[in-house]
């Protein structure tokens, strides 16, 4: 990707992308340990643009007197500009990969983030790269923000062998160990038990305290019906577990929503029941996101006090990209769009003299250049061999024979199929 300049630390990929990382380094992920989003911020109306400003006339980046009056840092502004360029890297990610199912270069399941943005970069941000992932099966965002290469996370929808998983898990289950990034589960709720298993398996590690590592366990608001969900809570709280649960509320699970499933729709309340502290968040806001998030997991971290962060977001389009949304109204599918939050966090970020028009534009077109070179290198990525079918698997001790079909006899290496050496 060419001209990600202001962007964090960057490597080379395998795509020869360079990849960003989704956290600092070390150390508390960026702007959460100055709290510098506490500072005042002007005003911003509901059209995103600075309260009593003109639209057309946004504030220049040197002599905005918005600006002046924020008392902005440059830090803080890098950080904001950060953000919007990850979430317009995971739209652009996100239609092109709608755009490439069409085309049928990608099969089997694939969700979209599209309406998520701000909420999958704001948690990111709160994660170290020390702290644990697991998240459902709308999940490229959280990769992308997590620093996996965009080449390779497109391969991986693609089903081809340079795909982070190998091409064998698809849009629904990245993986990267390095990255401590653990899934990508396709059924509803099987990410919560591990998530619970990997916070129990820390308290064996290591002790509390500010360095302590912690997981986030992500889920939708349909998933909160789960049984694992309130067995997986309850162990949490009886263990004093480091874990954080995040519901992305998007109002629906499939087509149906939240107040018909949920006997609390108040989601964040389920965690009473565990006596387990819960918060609701704007998922427009990364920063809002991003420093509620940080703060459940310092609590994590250091006293051990497992939280329940639901984050109100929105989905903007079908469940998957095969769901056409036909429940809903006309009026439902205008309402959303009004409220995508992508448009609104550039006009507030125009407004407020943190970048100007052009820079957004240039961010953008950057997105989409980093998204085209990811399709290229995930179309020139072989398809995984069939004789390859058995690696990985548990069943290692016996024949890897890719003419076995699932219920054929299984036969220790060497024997062959009529039972003789
Ligand atoms: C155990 C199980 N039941 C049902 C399904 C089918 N299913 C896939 S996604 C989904 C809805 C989940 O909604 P939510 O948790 O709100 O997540 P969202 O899709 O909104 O991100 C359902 C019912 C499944 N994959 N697994
Ligand atoms: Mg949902």
């Amino acid at each position: 990707m060419a001209g990600r300049t202001q962007g964090p630390a960057r490597s080379r990929s395998a795509s020869g992308n360079p990849t960003k990382r989704g956290a600092a380094a070390a150390g508390e992920p960026d702007g959460v340990a100055k709290r510098t989003s506490s500072r005042p911020r002007p005003a911003v109306a509901a059209n995103g643009t600075a309260a009593g400003r003109s639209a057309e006339k946004p504030a220049g980046r040197s002599k905005s007197p918005v600006r002046a009056a924020a008392a902005a840092s440059d830090s803080d502004d890098a950080i904001l500009v950060k953000y919007y360029r990850e979430m317009t890297l995971i739209r652009e990610f996100e239609l092109k990969a709608g755009e490439m199912y069409t085309r049928a270069k990608i099969g089997g399941y694939c969700h979209l983030n599209l309406g998520e943005e701000p909420t999958v970069v704001g948690l990111m941000a709160a994660l170290r790269p020390t702290d644990y992932l697991f998240t459902n099966y709308r999940e490229h965002g959280y990769a992308l923000s997590r620093g996996m290469d965009t080449g390779r996370v497109m391969a991986e929808l693609f089903g081809r062998v340079d795909g982070v998983s190998g091409g064998r898990g698809g849009s629904m289950h990245l993986f990267d160990a390095e990255k401590r990034f653990l899934g990508g589960y396709g059924i509803v709720g099987g990410q919560i038990p591990p998530a619970t298993g990997a916070a129990l398996a820390l308290t064996y590690r290591g002790t509390a305290g500010p360095d302590a590592e912690a997981v986030m366990c992500q889920m939708g608001d349909g998933t909160t019906n789960i049984g694992a969900f309130h067995e997986s809570l309850n162990i949490a709280a009886i263990w004093k577990l480091p874990i954080v649960y995040v519901i992305i509320n998007n109002g629906l699970g499939m087509a149906t929503t939240v107040d018909h499933a949920a006997g609390e729709p108040e989601l964040y309340k389920r965690g009473c029941s565990y006596r387990i502290e819960g918060k609701r968040v704007d998922g427009d806001d990364p920063v809002l996101v991003r420093d509620a998030a940080a703060e459940m997991l310092r609590r994590a971290r250091e006293e051990r006090k497992p939280g329940l962060l639901e984050v109100m977001s929105h989905r903007l389009r079908g469940h998957s990209v095969v769901d056409p949304a036909r429940y809903r109204s006309r009026e439902e599918t205008e309402r959303l769009r009004s409220l995508d939050p992508l448009p609104a966090f550039r006009a507030k970020l125009v407004a407020q003299g943190v970048m100007t028009d052009h820079d957004a534009v240039r961010i953008e077109s950057e997105s989409i250049h980093e998204v085209d070179r990811a399709v290229e290198f995930a179309d020139g990525s072989p398809e995984p061999s069939p004789e390859e079918l058995f690696r990985f698997t548990y069943a290692s001790s016996v024949a890897n024979t890719s003419t076995l079909m699932p219920g054929d006899p299984i036969l220790p290496i060497g024997w062959d199929q009529e039972g003789s050496r």
